[in-house]
């Protein structure tokens, strides 16, 4: 059968239009692709949630594909090791609880993982707003990223959801925009506090311990925690991001539950 042009345009066109269609009304909506994110989407989508994740760059992965200054390997530490069980990526004992994993297996690994668990993931599409609604965040105002990138006039769609979940590293794009337009945070200092120089420890703990919500239906994960509260960065050790991630998973469960 001779191929047609316009049938691959096609079916692309109509393939992407029912998955976007199916997604416009979510259990959870995760705004960032790094290994947050991905965790999240994983646990959620693995449990039944109807769950998609936005990214607005090209590639799915944040700040994992690099290992540490490009070099491509990324350091676990033991409370994390289940996870990259769980995800069947290879690692090695480098010393007594430090595992090496190559940076660029465990990205695809976690990608692929999210999509066997049925999570959509957009990527090229930035997020750029929220809907509020009496005092709760209930949908996310997308636009494409290309549009963003070139500035041009062009207005967003969007997408409704019960439960976000801000996971856009460092940055923190969701806390800040709702700190800006929406209201105040759940948290003590009301707004993003921006993070604190390195201290691994600490910072590894932080990211986890303070997973939770800060505006109605709107939770953190990943570096996006320390960004918020004011934790310490941690470097290249990727443990507390996942463990962050399927912490923030595990809390909307349960409110999907109740
Ligand atoms: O930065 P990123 O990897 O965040 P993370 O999951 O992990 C942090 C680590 O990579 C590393 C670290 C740990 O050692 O400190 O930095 O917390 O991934 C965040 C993703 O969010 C995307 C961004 O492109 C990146 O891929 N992102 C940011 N803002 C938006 C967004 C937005 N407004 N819309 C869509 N995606």
């Amino acid at each position: 059968m001779p191929i047609k042009e316009i049938k691959v345009t096609e079916a692309i066109v109509r393939t992407y239009t029912e998955r976007f269609l199916n997604s416009l009304d979510l259990d959870a909506a995760i705004v960032g692709g790094g290994p947050a994110g991905l965790m999240a989407a994983a646990i959620l989508a693995e449990k039944g949630a109807k769950t998609a994740l936005f990214e607005k760059k090209l590639s799915i992965g944040g700040g994992m594909w690099g290992g540490g200054v490009g070099f491509n390997v990324i350091v676990v530490q033991e409370k994390a090791r289940h996870i990259l069980d769980m995800l069947k990526i290879h690692y090695k004992e480098f010393e007594k609880g430090y595992y090496t994993a190559d940076s660029i297996e465990s990205v695809s690994k976690l990608i692929s993982y999210v999509k066997d668990k049925g999570a959509e993931i957009f990527n090229l599409t930035s997020v750029e707003d929220v809907v509020a609604k009496k005092g709760k965040v209930c949908g996310l105002v997308i636009n494409r990223s290309p549009i963003e990138m070139a500035k041009l006039h062009v207005d967003p769609i969007t997408i409704q959801t019960k439960f976000v979940i801000d996971a856009t590293g460092h940055p923190a794009e969701i806390a800040n925009i709702i700190s800006e337009k929406v209201g105040p945070l759940k948290t003590k200092k009301k707004s993003v506090v921006g993070e604190r120089s390195m201290f691994a420890e600490n910072g590894e703990k932080f990211v986890v311990d303070k997973v939770g919500e800060i505006f109605p239906n709107v939770y953190v994960a990943g570096m996006c925690v320390g960004a918020v509260y004011g934790g310490p960065r941690m470097g290249p050790i990727f443990g507390g991001m996942l463990l962050s991630g399927e912490k923030a998973a595990k809390l909307i469960l349960k409110r999907l539950k109740s």
